[in-house]
């Protein structure tokens, strides 16, 4: 229990009492399914797929079908409860509060069987007030209804006119009316994901009690003054004055390593109040700015604020404030009709280059630290600066974004809204509302994000019809669209952060969209804002099907992951590309063909009398044919920034799709390992299916250890195209992969995510290159 207690904000300076109090309920719940048949602990935070896992009751959900053979978990209405011991003495506290970082999702809320509230929104923070009904012995529930259920109900009760898409195409074997539920779009299924639409408790839960006053939150933002050429901090406080009289103090803000401290009178009615606090940092010292990956450092101060109230009620809070500046700049080009759209970070333009993320596994409890941490520390390594958290996911951990801020990665963020058209009515936008201001609040002060973005390709789904929509009934969709992210999240958003713009969805025509009246003709214009672009039918090797476009924030090929991450999740019968199992991880309708007819345009396809090796090598080739693919296009959009062809180019950004996978299936994902030492590139004269003289290469290694990192000493006989090293199911990262060998000997490392040994490398390294299948 004392492990629990964890003394919060404050201390009375003058005696003992704590003037607020926080205890966790993290830790054992219980879960039980709706008709009472199973209960069973489970863990908080967490979901109740992974408690059935952890008890054993269910396979490992990425397993073979296990999607299908599962979806009776999220079709349940669960119950997670928990009893125990108030560990403060009640009285002692005017206020007692049920905060929940983030409930997933439909759940009414019993404390000792008071219904005290309900939650509708997985990416919205709640607080309950329970004063009144907390007790020396507690229980508490959270009733949960399946949100694919919900969703149903919601979508059969909107009868005014439909909101598309009901359902997923059938590929995805997903569920239907995700629009109609705030909770991860993507975990009703996508074309390169899962159905899994969890149930829990999945961010932190815990009771605060107070006297007096509480800080509730604190943020800030740094802006820049350009005509008095001086940073100003604007610090924004927000309390609950449970004190019938006024509460009066003073407010110390200090920034020691830029010599800055300043001292402020506050005076807090009783109530809900914010306090509002301006910091000027002196025009005399000097200020180092936070850059971007590859621009520079990314500097940082570490701020304190203390206030000191009266009674003897200190509260003292610290952060890392980080300086930048951002715009997006959209002005005439000459030689070229619309607009450019590039960012200027600290009033230099910088080209965007990166991938999209999206969640790093269907069951968040599962995302670690340390997963965070590789994918990121990935990103920069393989020189990228972008991210973009898109919009069919989630609002990432604050632990995502503290690291993008120490890496210097760019972060692109959408709100949560993706490939649909959504609702209106006041209880969605209620909810909207709520959880848009509390994210605006959570994430402003971060200075890797660059960019909020109200959508994921909505624009264009309505511009473009999707959903088949008559053209007389166009208006109505239009005109929620503009309610929802204009008339709600851009004005939450112009209120609550101006640190950085607003755009209303990607892809979109910037200044131009809102020109059309925020729906533009085309949102994916070569000449105003960014374009996503798919061609899987064009030759990739020619550079003149990319669109020549300002801003590409999405492009990207398909292929299939490895056989050693495959293996994992299949068994012997479905090794073949035209398996019952191949057939029924391919989300995206047509993929597997549509990557071997790319791969057969320059390349010999496998057809080894051995099924196994055919579908090794296959997996191979896609893998390569990916690769050739994204590096074509990429190479294009940075050509393209320096340049005016037909009008067209000046493109200041290139995001591919997508960075990392959810599962083990066939997807857009490429986790690159490149360490760009100096600008060296190779340009084929032919297909490799014409190249002549192509014969098989003997590939050695010699392995040896140095400290933490494996040493590969390569050796060949014949020049290697496309060489692949593979250490099976050992995590790490090779210094470089998938290289085209010409000289006879190569040195490359291997950088471990667990421990392991030289040993155990040598028992697992397998080498492929395009000679073994030619
Ligand atoms: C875009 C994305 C995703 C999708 C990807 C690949 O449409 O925004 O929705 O997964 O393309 O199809």
């Amino acid at each position: 229990m004392r492990l629990h207690l964890i003394l919060l904000l404050a201390l009375c300076s003058t005696g003992s009492t704590a003037a607020a109090l926080s205890y966790s309920l993290r830790g054992n719940w219980s879960i039980c399914n709706g008709n009472g048949s199973l209960e069973l602990p489970g863990a908080v935070p967490g979901c109740v797929h992974s408690a059935l896992f952890q008890q054993g009751l269910i396979q490992d959900s990425y397993y073979r079908f296990n999607d299908l053979n599962y979806r009776w978990i999220s079709l349940d209405n669960w119950t997670y409860s928990k009893e125990f011991k108030f560990p403060f003495e009640i009285s002692k506290w005017q206020k007692v509060n049920l905060i929940l970082e983030g409930v997933d999702t439909i759940s009414k809320i019993l404390f000792n069987e008071v219904t005290i509230g309900e939650t509708d929104n997985m990416f919205n923070r709640y607080s309950f007030d329970i004063t009144n009904v907390v007790r020396d012995v507690n229980s508490i529930e959270l009733r949960f209804q399946s949100a694919v259920l919900y969703a149903a109900q919601q979508s059969k009760a909107h009868t005014r006119y439909p909101v598309p898409p009901d359902c997923p195409p059938l590929v995805q074997k997903g569920e239907c009316h995700v629009n109609f539920v705030r909770k991860e779009q993507c975990s009703f299924s996508w074309d390169w994901g899962p159905s899994f639409p969890t149930q829990g408790i999945w961010k932190d839960v815990r009771i605060e009690a107070y006297n007096i006053c509480h800080l509730n939150y604190f943020t800030f933002s740094p802006i820049y003054d350009k005509s008095a050429q001086e940073w100003n901090l604007e610090i924004e406080a927000t309390f609950d004055v449970v004190s019938s009289k006024p509460v009066g103090g003073q407010v110390i803000v200090a920034i020691p390593k830029l010599q800055t401290q300043q001292m402020y009178n506050i005076e807090l009615q009783p109530g809900k109040r914010i306090v509002e606090l301006f910091l000027n940092i002196s025009k005399n010292i000097t200020v180092e700015t936070w850059w971007p990956h590859g621009h520079g450092n990314q500097t940082g101060y570490n701020m304190t604020i203390l206030f000191e109230l009266d009674g003897g009620l200190n509260i003292e809070k610290s952060a890392k404030v980080y300086f930048r500046t951002v715009e997006l700049i959209e002005e005439p080009i000459k030689g070229s009709p619309g607009l450019s759209f590039y960012f200027k970070i600290n009033g230099f333009p910088i080209f965007l280059k990166g991938s999209n993320w999206i969640p790093a596994d269907s069951f968040q409890d599962r995302v670690t630290s340390e997963l965070l941490r590789l994918l990121l520390q990935s990103v920069v390594d393989a020189n990228m600066n972008t991210l973009r958290v898109w919009g069919g996911g989630i609002y990432e951990q604050d632990e995502f974004y503290e690291l993008c801020d120490e890496l210097g990665i760019m972060v692109w963020q959408d709100f949560m809204f993706a490939c649909a058209l959504y609702p209106t009515d006041q209880g969605f936008l209620d909810s909207v509302r709520a959880e848009v201001a509390y994210q605006i609040k959570r994430l402003k002060s971060h200075p890797s994000i660059i960019i909020w973005s109200g959508n994921n390709e909505n624009e264009e789904a309505l511009m473009m019809n999707w959903y088949h929509i008559n053209f007389t009934d166009r208006p109505i969709y239009i005109k929620d669209y503009v309610t929802l992210y204009v008339k709600n999240i851009r004005e939450l958003v112009l209120a609550g952060d101006k640190s950085r713009p607003f755009i209303t969805s990607s892809p979109t025509n910037g200044a131009e969209t809102v020109a059309e009246g925020w729906v533009s003709q085309n949102p994916n214009s070569n000449y105003f804002g960014d374009v996503h672009f798919y061609d899987y039918i064009s030759d990739c090797w020619n550079w003149k099907v990319f669109p020549k476009a300002r801003f590409a924030s999405e492009y990207g090929y398909q292929s299939w992951p490895s056989f050693s991450t495959l293996e994992k999740v299949s068994s012997t019968e479905d090794w073949s590309f035209s398996s019952k199992f191949s057939l029924h991880r391919q989300h995206h309708e047509g993929g597997n063909k549509q990557m071997l007819y790319q791969a057969g345009l320059h390349f010999k396809l496998p057809k080894s009398t051995d099924p196994l090796r055919t579908f090794k090598d296959t997996i191979y080739l896609t893998q390569v044919m990916q690769a050739q693919c994204v590096k074509t296009e990429t190479e294009f959009y940075r050509r393209s920034r320096s340049e005016i062809v037909d009008q067209q180019g000046h493109t200041m950004g290139a995001l591919y799709w997508q960075l990392s996978d959810i599962w083990q299936a066939p997807s857009w994902a490429s986790l690159a390992d490149h360490e760009l030492l100096s600008p060296t590139n190779y340009h084929f004269l032919s297909s490799l299916k014409e190249a002549v003289g192509l014969c098989k290469a003997q590939i050695t290694a010699i392995i040896s250890q140095q400290g933490d990192i494996f040493v590969f000493d390569l050796e060949t006989s014949a020049v290697a195209p496309f060489v692949w090293l593979d250490v099976g199911s050992i995590p790490g990262r090779f210094s470089d992969n998938g290289f085209l060998m010409t000289e006879k000997t190569r040195t490359i490392l291997f950088y471990p995510w667990e421990p392991t040994s030289q040993s155990e490398l040598e028992q697992s390294f397998h080498v492929t290159s395009l000679t073994d299948i030619y």
